[in-house]
This record gives structure tokens, sequence and C-alpha cells, in this order.
């Protein structure tokens, strides 16, 4: 089948992408489908999810996806472990933790708790080759993440456990993150990743100091993601990105200028990764944006897309950004994101 290959045909992938989709279409529809890694459910609705694959968050979205699918390329299996859920395509190992703050006091414990947890799987986990699971990516939802002043604010609280937690789960360095605030009075921490066969690159952001690295003003533990993730895959899996440059947040109170700084920092960790490798063929952007306050979200849907005509999906969400200052933020997946691996290897020439 490669007989025929030469210096310019792209290297078979060891890893296929991930594929990401925003639809909107009944949960329990969407789960029939065997490839499906996992289907994330946003809104302030109740629901309830029984499948391990089922995740609901209580940030509203605006505009008509309220659901973020993911499917792998072979058949998954799932399962659930005490608190944690998870499932795997054999390239790709999802999981997720909700953890009740009530018996921890707080999201301090909380998160290590979480974090330990995740770890624990982590080291127990196989691929089908034997392989363990490297973590890509982990996304953090809690409530009220403002509350608190100073050093007592629930983020920074949410930082110092998570820091002290992640140890197993980070044996490749830190992956890219978001952390989000709800407001619907639960407090529960809900934390959900992606792990991979093969590990991935961290990618910092040359205008920004690493999260890592934040000088103490921001907290007793600073906060431990990387900027973004390159996967195996081409894929770019890019952090809650923020009007930061520096260490210091930028434009308070002027959305606009938040939003075009936002847009500014995901162009240079797009170019600074792309730097590091091939540009993946087909490449195509998904973006997420979360907006504090929902007035602002025709504003930061039209500055996204007078950038990025040709997005490949958008979901915009009402939630709060962990700095106080910040009215936006924005994650996203850059790279082969709908193209599947088996397509492109079956025609090279097309
Ligand atoms: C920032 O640049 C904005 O604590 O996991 C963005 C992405 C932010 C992830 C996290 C925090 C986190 O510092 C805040």
């Amino acid at each position: 089948m490669q007989a025929n290959a030469t210096p310019a045909d792209p290297p078979v992938q060891a890893l296929p992408p991930l594929r990401i989709d925003y639809a909107r279409a009944p949960v329990a529809d969407v789960l029939r489908d065997g490839d499906v890694l996992a289907v994330f459910e946003f809104g302030t609705h109740v629901s309830a999810p029984a499948d391990p694959r089922h995740v609901h968050v209580a940030l509203d979205a605006i505009g008509p996806a309220q659901l973020e699918v993911w499917r792998g390329s072979q058949a998954v299996t799932c399962g659930r472990e005490g608190m944690l859920r998870w499932s795997s395509d054999d390239h790709y190992l999802f999981f997720a933790i909700e953890v009740d703050e009530a018996p921890f006091g707080g999201p301090e414990h909380a998160a290590e708790h979480a974090y330990r947890e995740i770890g624990r799987l982590l080291d127990g986990f196989r691929f089908v080759s034997g392989g363990r699971a490297h973590v890509l990516r982990f996304w953090n939802y809690l409530d009220a993440i403002n509350e608190g002043d100073g050093d007592d604010e629930r983020y920074r609280h949410f930082c110092s456990g998570r820091a002290r937690g992640i140890d197993s789960a980070s044996r490749n360095g830190f992956p890219a993150a978001t952390a989000i605030g709800r407001h619907d009075g639960r407090r529960l921490l809900q934390v959900y990743g992606l792990g991979a066969r093969l590990a991935g690159t961290a990618i910092e952001n040359p205008r920004q100091v690493s999260a890592w690295r934040y000088p103490r003003e921001y907290g007793p533990s600073p906060p431990t993601f990387a900027r973004a993730t390159r996967t195996h895959a081409g894929q770019l899996l890019v952090s809650g990105t923020a009007a930061v440059i520096g260490h210091a947040s930028q434009h308070a109170g002027d959305t606009a200028a938040q939003i075009e700084e936002t847009l500014n920092n995901v162009d240079v960790l797009l170019a600074t990764a792309e730097g590091s490798s091939v540009p993946a063929a087909g490449a195509s952007l998904v973006l997420k944006a979360y907006v504090r306050d929902p007035a602002d979200a025709a504003a930061v849907d039209s500055g996204i897309r007078v950038r990025h005509p040709a997005l490949g999906g958008l979901l915009v969400l009402v939630g709060d950004i962990c700095r106080r200052e910040l009215r936006v933020e924005i994650d996203g997946v850059h790279g082969p994101v709908r193209a599947q691996a088996t397509d492109a290897q079956a025609r090279p020439g097309s």
C-alpha cells in the first residue's frame, strides 16, 4: 500500500485524530453510535447522565448547539471505577470525575482528591497494546469560582489542591487545561480529560509567562497547565486562553479589546505549534468560547468569525473566568478535526 510513497506523502499517522463536533440532538441518539467516546451536554436544565460517556455541565449555551461529541475511530468500551467514568477506543482514553465538595470541606481538598483518583486510573489503565495513557488535556468546572477574596478565592483553593494531586496525571509534564466557573449553586467539582496511547508535546505562548511560573500575587500555588498540547495526530489542543500578556490581564472592562487580545494569543499558539511540526493537511479550527456576561456573546461570536471565517465549529457558553477582570476565554482544537484517518489513508492522492 505504501509502495509508491514519496517523501511528499504525509507519514501514516500512528494516532488517528480525535473527531470533535458540536450538535443539537437527543443525547440518547448520539450515545447509540459505537464510536462515541464522550458527549458533553451543556445547559442549566436538569439532566442525570446514566451512561459513563455522558457528562452534563451546567453552563448555558448560546445558539443552537448544546452538545460536544468526541468520536474515536474504533469500537469504544467504557466503564466506571468508584467516582470515575472512562471510555476508550484503544487510541484515546476519556475520563471524568465529579466530586462533591462538602465531605472535603471545599474545592481544595476536592480537587486534590479528584486528581489523585484520575492518577490512580491512569496508573492502572493499559491499552490493548499494553501501553499506558498519557494525558493530553484537562477541563475543570466548579461553582462560584471567584467567590472569596485574595488567597481565599475558590479558584486559588482549587489550584492548590490540583497542584498537590496532579503528580500521577502529569508524568509527561503539565497538559493543556481549562478551568471555568458555573453558577448553579451545586458545590460539585467536575474534572474530565483526554489521554492517548502516545504522549503529546506541551506548547507555551511566547507572549505569556507560563502559568506554572505565575508570580505569588496570583495565589499560593500557580496553575498547573500548559498553554497547549500538540498530539501525535497533528492536533493542537489549545488551553483556555484569555487576554493575558506576560502574566497580567489586559483591557479590564473592555470586552471587544479582550476578544481581540485573546484571539491574538490563540493565533500565536497556532503559529508556535506549527513552527515545531508539519502543519496537518485539511486542518480546521473548532473553538469553544466562555463569556462571563451573556450580553457579550454576540460580540464574541462575530469577533471569532471575522478572524476565522472558515471556522469548523463554535460553541459559546456562559461561564465565569478564573480572574474577575477577564470577560472572555477561548479554548479549542486545531488540526484534522473532522477527517477520518481511514479515509485519508485509503485515498492518499485525493
Ligand atoms: C490564564 O491565562 C487564564 O487553571 O486550568 C486558563 C486556562 C486559565 C486554564 C487553569 C486557567 C486555567 O491564566 C486562566
